[in-house]
């Protein structure tokens, strides 16, 4: 009962939490019917450039995985940042009333020493844990996931409508914590702005000073220092007892998702990847052209990815990969793909598709994958190390979405 209950509220939620990305485009330069797809041949995961197959996982992790992952690199999201010297923390702990005695909030600072000798900080990120817990807890990590304020935080800053647990009472968080997870929220405000003037004013300053306008050919994006920062956090968890940092799932909306399986590709300490209608340069297939394109990304947004992205607009075939590459690259780790039914502009059947075809290297591990090669019925979520779901509802991470990676969360990293 409470389930159905659950489920109701889910889908009552997420139709509020509508957004309008699709109704953005809806001006007949996007496709949306199947039909229109064109034809394509996906690079094979398997296949080196010389011609060899991968036969083992010990080639893949050898041999083909840091090459696509170089690739990936190179030609999609850009070189990983390094990681500065002489890194410290400062931590702030409170008890948060809205959490009804359930969860111990950290505030965690993460500061690395600048020229002048002054400490500065990198980035920031909230993290709640379940205040009764008996050990250290896996936890779920990810860009704004939370909201990032919880009340006191950079107080007075609008939130994307689109944020996982913001629920009236924090119903979803407090859910959350009560089957035994942390939640880690980074805030990407000052550490790497979502807008493409300002994307290089916090850490990318720090790193590369005096750079200036869009990533050169390879320089990170945005999409790969928010997912760098994840790491960051990640290498904070390492130290606090409260939390099991080999169980860290790393967790993401849209922009979000991307920068979730992007995270989970560079820094392989993530336990378990899961990308919520991530679209374009996240799991959706390239080639196939649907809802948001390469061309149309790389326009708006022209801070996410890296420079030689953008000689893939309108050239989609020459891309050496395509993102059920990106999907590969969590294996063996278990990793979550879902969609939503009224979410065209992020083309819910090529990210089935990308997921569909990462098996081959799950095969190489001896895992299963979805168990399906169509996508499956609404809200009914498949797979064994590759999950999928299509949920009824808009481009939103609902707390519908949650339950499902709640479920999957439990059978991987509880077991
Ligand atoms: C859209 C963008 C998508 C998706 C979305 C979001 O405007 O075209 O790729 O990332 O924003 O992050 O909400």
């Amino acid at each position: 009962m409470t389930q159905v209950l659950w489920l109701v509220s889910g889908l009552l939620f997420c139709c509020a939490l509508a957004i309008g990305t699709d109704a953005e485009a809806a001006d007949g330069e996007f496709n949306y019917d199947e039909s229109k797809v064109p034809e394509y041949k996906l690079p094979d995961p398997l296949k080196m450039p010389d011609g060899r197959t991968v036969t083992s996982s010990d080639m893949w992790k050898a041999e083909r995985r840091p090459e696509l992952l170089e690739l990936f690199r190179s030609q999609v999201y850009g070189q990983r940042p390094r990681k500065p010297e002489g890194i410290r923390y400062e931590v702030r702990e409170s008890t948060p009333a809205e959490l009804n005695g359930k969860g111990l909030r950290k505030d965690v600072r993460v500061l690395a020493p600048s020229k002048s000798g002054r400490r500065m900080e990198l980035l920031k990120f909230v993290l709640i844990t379940p205040k009764d817990a008996k050990g250290p807890v896996p936890a779920f990590a990810g860009v704004l996931l939370i909201e990032p304020t919880l009340k006191d935080l950079n107080p007075g800053r609008p939130l994307p409508d689109d944020v996982g647990v913001k629920l009236p009472g924090m119903k979803l968080l407090e859910t959350i914590l009560d089957r035994g997870y942390a939640v880690v929220s980074l805030d990407p405000a000052n550490f790497c702005p979502d807008d493409k003037e300002k994307h290089r004013d916090g850490v990318l300053e720090f790193l590369y000073p005096g750079r200036k306008g869009d990533p050169a050919a390879e320089e990170p994006g945005a999409i790969a220092t928010w997912a760098w920062g994840l790491s960051r956090a990640l290498d904070y968890l390492e130290t606090d007892p409260a939390i099991d940092a080999r169980r860290v799932a790393v967790i993401g909306h849209s922009r979000r998702g991307k920068t979730a399986l992007w995270a989970g590709a560079e820094d392989e300490r993530f336990a378990l990847v899961i990308s919520n209608d991530s679209g374009c340069g996240g799991a959706a297939l390239s080639r196939r052209k649907f809802g948001e394109t390469v061309a149309r990304i790389n326009t708006v947004f022209p801070h996410w990815f890296c420079g030689n992205f953008k000689s893939y607009n309108n050239n989609e075939d020459s891309l050496p990969i395509d993102q059920h590459e990106l999907v590969a690259l969590s294996a063996p780790r278990p990793v979550y793909v879902a969609s939503a039914v009224d979410d065209g502009w992020a083309d819910p059947k090529g990210e089935f598709l990308a997921a569909l075809n990462a098996e081959p290297v799950y095969k190489l591990f001896g895992l299963a994958g979805l168990g399906t090669s169509e996508q499956p019925p609404l809200n009914k979520s498949v797979g064994d190390y590759v999950g999928y779901h299509i949920r009824t509802g808009k481009h939103a991470l609902t707390d519908y979405d949650w339950l499902f990676y709640l479920d999957f969360a439990d059978k991987h990293l509880k077991r």
